[in-house]
This record gives structure tokens, sequence and C-alpha cells, in this order.
């Protein structure tokens, strides 16, 4: 078959014919293995060697044919990887192969790792995972900004990304759909008061919008777009960051705000589990980005610059603000913790409750300026039991 002359969704025959360029053995067989809400993910394997070949679909999975979308997301996905691995080698997967035509790339099968988040609801501790993501923060958020990229090359490669399709997904699922009745909200009955609750609640829904217009309109640097826990894949030293498909020119604070926010919805499974030496794990993760990416930070940029302390400050302020709205919505939107979601009740109301907390003290609590006030606000009172 031709591969290069349009457009078939692959399924876990044809899979088969396409990879065999990429493996050059036989025989192969291949397992659908995506469980994420966008694309479709096929591991092939032969008897020694084995690829990931990840295809965008016409639609979002998770909702299926009613919701289309292009396939563009896998050119972003493709060239994202190329920039973010220049600036931070050896953190990406390696990219074996990009058909345009397929909206498909091929890529090194990660199988020995496993990602952050199963890691975390396991209660398996991975080492260096938080330092290597901070690092990689630092390198992509300075690398493509204008503090470190020469304005004509940034010119550039800014009209390479901009504000995508999967940007209007996450404008919506983050920014607009927690805070009003829409249909793809998505709540436990126990949940529900304090999920309407939102909708009329103006502070909340103003802070939202404000935080809305700085992910519309400030393009600083390309960011990840979508760097919760299940974008991160690690094994014993070797931590990857995956699904670039949301790359964009956003706001620095952004990235950083929906990682912490991720573990932070962590953290509160753990703590009403009772797994309380868990808490003092994650607790760990999160105070390791956040040294990691400051001193990165620290690295690549002159601290000695005047305006350098008051840049840390907006970063962070704007990063609380970013991990709050991600909190909330991972409670009462589309796309739930896992974390969370696969607690029994009473525990898994009480986190709920506590994360949509979490995140209204992120948000309204006045601005933030230390991470350890970031992390106590989002985790609350019970920060050290
Ligand atoms: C409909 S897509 C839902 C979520 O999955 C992705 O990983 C993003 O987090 C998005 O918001
Ligand atoms: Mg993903």
């Amino acid at each position: 078959m031709d591969w290069t002359s349009g457009y078939v969704p692959l399924d876990e025959q044809s899979v088969l014919d396409f990879a065999r360029p990429f493996l050059d053995e036989d025989p192969l067989d291949a397992t659908e293995i995506g469980d994420g809400n966008l694309n479709v993910v096929f591991r092939v394997r032969g008897a020694t060697s084995s690829v990931i070949v990840k295809q965008a679909l016409p639609y979002l999975r998770v909702a299926g044919e009613a919701w289309p979308l292009t396939r563009h997301r896998a050119r972003i996905e493709a060239n994202a990887i190329d920039v973010h691995t220049k600036l931070a080698p050896g953190v990406l997967p390696y990219t074996i192969d990009f058909n345009e035509q397929m909206s498909a790339l091929v890529l090194e099968d990660l199988s020995e790792h496993v990602t952050w988040r199963e890691s975390l609801i396991a209660g398996q501790v991975l080492d260096g995972v938080a330092d290597a993501v901070g690092r990689y923060s630092a390198a992509v958020i300075l690398g493509t900004s204008d503090l470190l990229l020469p304005s004509r090359q940034r010119k550039v490669l800014r009209q390479g990304f901009v504000y995508s399709e999967l940007c209007l997904v996450t404008e919506d699922l983050i920014f607009t759909a927690p805070y009003t009745d829409a249909e793809s909200n998505r709540y436990d009955d126990e949940t529900a008061p304090l999920a309407r609750a939102l909708q009329h609640d103006r502070l909340l829904r103003s802070a939202a919008a404000e935080m809305r217009f700085a992910f519309k309109t400030r393009d600083e640097a390309l960011i990840h777009g979508d760097l919760h826990t299940g974008s991160v894949m690690s094994k014993a030293g070797d931590t990857r960051v995956i699904d670039l498909e949301f790359a964009f020119f956003g706001p620095f604070g952004f990235d950083p705000g929906v990682l912490l926010a991720n573990l932070a919805l962590s953290r509160l499974a753990h703590e009403e589990s009772g797994n309380l030496a868990f808490c003092r794990v994650v607790d760990g993760y999160a105070a390791d980005y956040w040294a990691a990416l400051m001193d990165e930070t620290k690295r690549l940029w002159n601290p000695a610059e005047p305006w350098y302390a008051r840049f840390l400050s907006q970063f962070i302020g704007d990063a609380a603000r970013f991990a709050g709205l991600e909190m909330i919505r991972r409670i009462v939107g589309l796309a739930h913790a896992k974390d969370i979601d696969s607690l029994a009740l009473p525990a898994r109301a009480i986190a709920q409750s506590r994360g949509i907390s979490g995140g209204r003290a992120l948000l309204l609590g006045g601005t933030v300026h230390t991470f350890e006030d970031l992390w106590h606000r989002a985790v609350g009172e019970d920060a050290n039991p």
C-alpha cells in the first residue's frame, strides 16, 4: 500500500503494513494502546524491536464524530517535538518518521516507561522525574521567548505555532465550561452542588475570564500546552515529555500551573486515602519541580537583570492562577484526574471538594509570591498532616 496518497484511519491490521518500513522484521503484531482523549496510538512489535504509531483522527476521540477536528494537530506535534528537542535534548520522544498525509507520527517505543500519573496513583516513586520536567519547562519557556531567542528567529517560529484548534478546546474546557452549564461538564452527584455554585460565583467567573484573556493573548513562549502528569513518562532516571499536540505560543506560567495542579490533585487523593507517607513524596515532587525550574531559569537568564525579580513574581502569580483553573476543571469538567476519580466514596467527594476549594484559593486568595504559598493554597490547610 502507498501510504503517501491520502488519509486512511489505521487499525490494528493496517498499521502493520504502515509500520513495516520502520521495523524490517516479520512477523509483526499491533495493539491499540491509546488512553488519551484525542488520538489513536498503536504499539507495533516484532521479535526484537517495536515502534509507536500515533495517528490523529478527524474528530476528538473522547467525544466522537460529533466534535470534528482537523488532523493538523499531528503536524503541530511533530514540529513542536523538533523545536523542544533542540532546547531540551533527550527529553522528548525520538521521532522516527512523520507522515503528513496520514497525520501519523512514528515514535520510539517507551514501553518500559510509565506515565507519571500512573506511578502517582500506584504510589510508586520515580527518581529524578520532577527535576527533569522542571528543567525542560525552563528550557522551552526561556528558549522560545523574547528573553533568549533573537527577534527575527522568534517571529518566524511564532508563525508556525498560531492559536490552534486545540487551543480552542483548552479555552473551552479550562476557562469557560466549568463556569457555565456546559453539556461537556461531568461531575459526581455528591459534587453537583459545588459544581453548580461555580456557575454563579461572580468573582471566580471574572478570574477565569481574565486568565482566558491571558491564555489567548500572551504569546510569550512555545509552551507544551497540556503538561499534566499523564504527559510525562519515566523509568530509572530517563524522563520524557510526550503529547505535544497542544503546543502554541502562550503564557510562561501555563505549563507550570497545569503540572502543579495535577500534582496537587494527586496529593489530595493520597491524603484522603490516608496515605500520608506518599503525600510527602508528592510534596517533594512539587518542590523539586519548582526548584529545578527556578535553577534552570537562573542558569539560562541573567539574575542580575533588574527586571528578574519582578519577572519571577509575575511568573509564579500566573502559574498559581492557571493551577487553580486546572484543578477545578479536572473535577467538574470533561477530562478528570484519574487520581481522584479512582477513589471510593466518601474519600472521592472530600478530595473533590478540597480540590475545588484549593483552586478557588489559588484564584481568589490574593497574589501568590512564593512556591510555598502556591502549594499551601492548592493542597489546603492540612498540608502537613
Ligand atoms: C477533549 S480533550 C480533553 C483533555 O485531554 C487532553 O489531554 C487535554 O488535557 C484536554 O483538555
Ligand atoms: Mg495527552
